[in-house]
């Protein structure tokens, strides 16, 4: 694991983004875990998420022009990675995230910030079965814009349609690259790391990976 991967766990730890128990996913599966990026709920939180996306589309050497962050949670996340990228690496990424309703007045339209043109790399917190992601890709192909890839937090690994994962799905359909800051393997590793008393965990993740992961 790299260093940026276990400083974004203990960081989703330390504001209980990563939980372990019993949820329901947008899915219908019932998971042992959940990533709630909406408890990364502090300027000090937002700031260290901002750097470990920025870091990870660094390490990556991918193009693009503009960021996207998809409402909801997407928007704060972009808007982290976007500072991180000027803070940290210099990079002064346009900026631009969508309304889930249409203004009717003002400017009007769905699109804030930045024009949605060019390459756009999409940022998001979570992959599970790619049902959201590919929403946000219907709506640059509307804009008439490229997508270069998505930056997500967590790939959960788990079969998408057939026997791939989701994100693999969706890397082989649109031809990019879906960059993820960890995936369930990274977790698996940090539970078996810091196993005393977490080994209920540790099993419900294993059981769940043997059922839906790929
Ligand atoms: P898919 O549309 O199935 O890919 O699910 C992705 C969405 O599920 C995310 O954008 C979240 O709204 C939600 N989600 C989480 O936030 N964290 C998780 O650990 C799992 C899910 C989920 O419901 O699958």
């Amino acid at each position: 694991m790299q260093t940026y991967q276990q400083e974004f766990i203990e960081l989703a730890r330390r504001y209980d983004v990563l939980r372990f128990g019993e949820f329901t996913l947008k899915s219908g599966r019932l998971s042992p875990y959940f990533f709630n990026a909406g408890a990364f709920a502090s300027g000090a939180a937002l700031a260290a998420l901002g750097r470990c996306y920025a870091a990870r589309i660094m390490a990556s050497g991918i193009g693009f022009d503009v960021l996207l962050g998809p409402a909801y949670k997407g928007i704060p996340l972009a808007a982290a990675t976007a500072i991180a990228l000027s803070d940290q690496h210099g990079i002064d990424a346009p900026f631009a995230y969508n309304r889930k309703e249409t203004k009717a007045h003002g400017e009007g339209g769905t699109l804030v910030g930045a024009p949605l043109q060019g390459r756009v790399l999409v940022i998001d917190d979570v992959i599970t079965a790619g049902t959201a992601v590919r929403e946000v890709i219907a709506m640059i192909d509307a804009a008439g814009a490229t997508l270069a890839g998505v930056a997500i937090g967590l790939d959960r690994q788990e079969r998408g349609a057939g026997e791939r994962s989701a994100i693999q799905e969706i890397e082989a359909e649109y031809g990019i690259p879906v960059l993820s800051i960890i995936d369930m393997t990274n977790i698996i590793d940090y539970l078996e790391a810091s196993a005393a008393g977490q080994s209920d965990a540790l099993e419900g993740m294993r059981e769940y990976r043997r059922h839906y992961g790929v």
